[in-house]
């Protein structure tokens, strides 16, 4: 039952990013709901001519969403800047994200020029990124909630959820700026469901440092489905550093390149 309910959880979390065929990454839900009622915009880049007025249905993106302020799990500093050298950008905290976390991010602009932070798709950017070119000179004027744009000496914050795993990227889209270097990677990893994780138990028979091997007499391995018996599990080097002969363990297993390993234990 349990293995079954994480199998369900993980097809779930693989069918989310089917949102991707809309032409670009802003998903309406009312897409979803069978109305049919598809907005006009996709391909056209005028989706922002409707923003901040009369739109209030959620807006969904593949990136995620905006986040709740009194849900924020932790703050990531980021510094805008210019070189000396004629580089721009963005500096800062490791940009390493769970699925699921709500960051506040702390922007700051410590250099002489405006510049902006977004966060999106690599794509959506790209497709941004090009429209404020064509744009270039005129009053963009307008705000997401995915985007903050500083004066120099400015500062502000972006709150985000980060709902879907996958490669993002943090960037400038004012002209020039990213060719000069304003872009970074997103790392959202996918999150694994924790509370259906199990603990099996055994007892180690034998170490095998270098080979990064241990024998195990176990018990039930409930989350592959196995009866008690002794085996072989590989294990990596920091994980052999707390086992010893004749400890009694309680450990998680996984099948990691399709060889069993103890993955946790305590
Ligand atoms: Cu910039």
């Amino acid at each position: 039952m349990k293995n079954l309910l994480l199998t369900t959880a993980i097809i779930l979390s693989f069918s989310a990013p089917a949102f991707a065929g809309a032409g670009h990454d802003e998903v309406k839900t009312e897409d979803h709901d069978g109305h049919g009622e598809m907005k006009a915009e996709d391909g056209h880049g005028e989706e922002h001519a409707e923003d901040g007025h009369g739109d209030d249905h959620a807006k969904m993106m593949m990136i995620g969403m905006p986040g709740d302020p009194s849900k924020v799990d932790r703050t990531i500093n980021i510094t805008l800047l210019e070189t000396d050298d004629g580089e721009m950008l963005i500096k800062g905290d490791d940009l390493d994200i769970m699925q699921g976390e709500t960051i506040r991010f702390m922007v700051k602009n410590v250099g002489e020029l405006e510049h902006e932070f977004v966060l999106d798709t690599v794509e959506s950017n790209a497709k941004h990124k090009t429209e404020m070119a064509e744009m270039a000179g005129m009053d963009m004027g307008h705000e997401d909630p995915n985007r903050i744009t500083l004066d120099a000496g400015g500062e502000g914050e972006v709150i985000w959820t980060f709902a879907n795993a996958g490669t993002f990227e943090a960037a400038c889209l004012i002209p020039g700026h990213y060719e000069s270097g304003m872009f970074r990677e997103v790392k959202v990893a996918e999150k694994m469901a924790q509370a259906d994780v199990q603990y099996s138990t055994g007892t180690i028979k034998k170490i095998d440092a270098k080979g990064g091997k241990v024998t195990v007499t176990h018990g039930p391995l409930v989350n592959l489905d196995m009866p008690s018996m002794t085996m072989v599990f590989r294990a990596d080097e920091a994980m052999i550093a707390k086992m010893s002969e004749g400890q009694d363990i309680e450990f998680v297993e996984e099948r990691v390149n399709g060889k069993l390993t103890i993955v946790k234990m305590k």
